[in-house]
């Protein structure tokens, strides 16, 4: 059953030596979750089968719809869980929250209040022991190993002191984790499911086997930030962390893997400089919102500070990897 959140305490603020950096990948036993490799099991071999039917059998109204969900899942992450909840990089008024939080629950990553309090210390403490999903363990850890093991008790303990007040203030988010079960169940699979049975004649295997299909491939979206962002790419604004840019990342994830920036300056509701577009599909999407005004308070960084940030401690390199690198 989800916990009631409604009474959740205000925790003190995290004392000074807190703030002290988590080691970065201690020796550790890690206790692994059968449970979850036998779901991850499971819905990776029915994805692949749901590959196979999409290429075989599957009408090609199902694989469009399949798609525009893939789609609108991942804004219900980069625009809802991420840039919206986790970062407050910029307001948005009820409806929008409401589409953002069935967006959210279409893409299944746990409940937005539980990625929230994973991405923020992810921010906080980035490739340490702490970070939930700590790059520094490698590719496969990073990107899905952390999900099927017990998390690291630096995660449990510092994760006590990240801010959530206003997360667990916001009545849109509650309601989400309240009914998780039904809510995220029927928007994720149930919906997916039925729909191609009833409008476009699909089997019932064939309509499951690609909803599937179609969450995997949005959670290996969401995974690559977390690995390939963090471990192979240019560094234009800090050299010394581990987050890069990263292109591929970038287009698969609608604009997510200008992931050194983002690191740099989270705040920046566009993940990435220049004001551009390219790639982002999710500032397209929050600027669309921004324009009929259930999108507001839009946080961005200046051109010059993006600049002088650069020249300061960045590697030589400009944000789509060209340029002479500095060690
Ligand atoms: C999934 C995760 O949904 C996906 C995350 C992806 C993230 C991507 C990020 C990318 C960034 C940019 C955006 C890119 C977007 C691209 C778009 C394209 C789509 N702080 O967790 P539990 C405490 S996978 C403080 O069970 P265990 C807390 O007391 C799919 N405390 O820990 C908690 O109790 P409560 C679906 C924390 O037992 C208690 O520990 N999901 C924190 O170690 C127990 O928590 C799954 O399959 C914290 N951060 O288990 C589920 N964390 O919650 C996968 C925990 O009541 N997860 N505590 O307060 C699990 O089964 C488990 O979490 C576990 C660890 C086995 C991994
Ligand atoms: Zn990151
Ligand atoms: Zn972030």
């Amino acid at each position: 059953m989800a916990p009631d959140v409604s009474s959740v305490e205000v925790i003190e603020r995290e004392p000074e030596f807190e703030k002290l950096v988590a080691p970065q990948a201690a020796p550790r036993k890690y206790q692994i979750v059968y449970r979850n490799i036998l779901t991850f099991g499971y819905a990776h071999l029915t994805a692949l089968y749901g590959f196979y039917l999409a290429c075989t059998e599957a009408t090609w109204s199902t694989i469009i719809f399949s798609y525009i969900l893939f789609a609108l899942a991942a804004i219900g992450i980069t625009a809802g869980a991420h840039r919206l909840w986790t970062h407050r990089a910029y307001k948005a008024k009820l409806p929008l929250q409401i589409i953002l939080v069935v967006l959210n629950s279409l893409a299944f990553q746990n409940t937005a209040i539980d990625w929230v309090r994973d991405h923020r210390l992810h921010h906080r403490y980035s490739d340490t022991d702490a970070d939930p999903h700590n790059a520094t363990r490698g590719f496969f850890y990073s990107h899905v190993g952390w999900l099927l093991v017990r998390k690291h008790e630096e995660v449990k303990r510092r994760g006590k002191f990240i801010d959530m007040s206003d997360i667990y203030a916001n009545p849109v988010l509650r309601f989400q984790k309240k009914y998780a079960i039904p809510f995220i169940g029927t928007i994720c699979f149930v919906l997916p499911t039925i729909i191609p049975m009833y409008f476009f004649g699909e089997s019932l295997k064939t309509a499951w086997c690609i909803a599937v299909l179609r969450y995997v491939l949005n959670l290996h979206i969401a995974f690559l930030v977390n690995s390939a962002a963090h471990l192979w790419g240019n560094k234009p604004y800090d050299r010394t962390i581990k987050p890069v840019q990263s292109l591929p990342v970038s287009f698969v994830a609608f604009g997510e893997g200008f992931h050194n920036y983002h690191h740099v300056f989270p705040w920046d509701y566009r993940t990435a400089e220049l004001g551009n577009n390219y790639l982002n599909l999710t500032t397209i999407f929050i600027d669309f919102f921004a324009k009929i005004g259930w999108a507001y308070d839009l946080k961005s960084v200046t051109d010059d500070m993006i600049q002088s940030r650069a020249e300061r401690t960045g590697d030589g390199t400009n944000m789509w990897g060209f340029g002479d690198k500095k060690n």
